[in-house]
């Protein structure tokens, strides 16, 4: 297993501390300058991401009697949003296997909304932390996800209850559902740093900020799993990679 940057450090400080002095006790190793201090400064370079996905777009049409106020008549399921020139919408895009001490991201608090009974966005990427979960349909919905290392959720919001606020504190891509529509389904999927990003109809994304070296960049689709690709980021430069993903 590979020992966290700051634990080397501070087991470095506390080594150089010992050896140093006679009979004084060795100096706490927290009191040792912050690492990731030294690296602020690093702005880091930006990974240009386009997904494309190269089958044919998959939209199911399902007719609805509920709610259809709300909802509308008909609903279309786009198991692969796929817009002009192949691009693939909803694809979470970010570093896999970083082992750094990142800087924090300064987005304010997530939201997913619902929404004609859609959930918006339809996945949603996050580091750990609160997400406002919106109902802006005015009817009862139900908030249902599947996780393993996060606590399960199962919660009706009413009509009236415009705002629910949960935390997600551990890394997991997490599958919603509601209870009340069948077809409602999205993604929260939290990430341990700041180095991600979510397709547009495009296909592309930019993760901002990302230290210098060499990376692995993994897109993740609900229907298509996982794909990797490497990438080497340079200081105030931009690295494009393009994933095609053959259907
Ligand atoms: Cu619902």
């Amino acid at each position: 297993m590979r020992m966290p940057i700051r634990a080397i450090f501070a087991a470095t400080l506390a080594l150089t501390a010992a050896s140093c002095t006679d009979d004084a006790p060795p100096k706490p190793a927290s009191g040792g300058a912050d690492p990731s201090a030294a690296r602020a400064p690093q702005a880091g370079g930006m990974i240009e991401v386009v997904v494309k996905y190269l089958g044919e777009p998959v939209v199911e049409t399902l007719e609805i009697n509920k709610d259809v106020e709300a909802c509308g008549t008909d609903k279309q399921l786009q198991k692969f949003a796929v817009g002009p020139d192949h691009g693939l919408r909803d694809a979470v895009v970010a570093l896999a296997g970083w082992k750094g001490e990142p800087t924090a991201r300064t987005d304010p608090r997530p939201t997913l909304d619902q929404k004609r009974c859609e959930f918006h966005p339809r996945v949603l990427a996050m580091m750990p932390g609160e997400l406002d979960i919106l109902n802006s349909d005015g009817i009862l919905h139900n908030i249902h996800t599947s996780s393993q290392a996060n606590a399960p959720i199962n919660k009706a919001q009413p009509r009236f209850r415009k705002v629910i606020t949960e935390s997600f504190d551990e890394p997991e891509r997490i599958r919603v559902r509601c209870d009340v529509h069948s077809w409602m389904e999205g993604w929260i999927v939290i990430l341990p740093h700041p180095y991600f990003g979510v397709t547009d109809y495009s296909g592309g994304t930019k993760i901002q900020n990302v230290p210098p070296g060499k990376h692995t960049i993994e897109v993740w689709y609900p229907a298509l799993g996982s794909h990797r690709r490497e990438v080497a980021v340079k200081d105030g430069q931009t690295s494009t990679v393009t994933f095609e993903i053959k259907g």
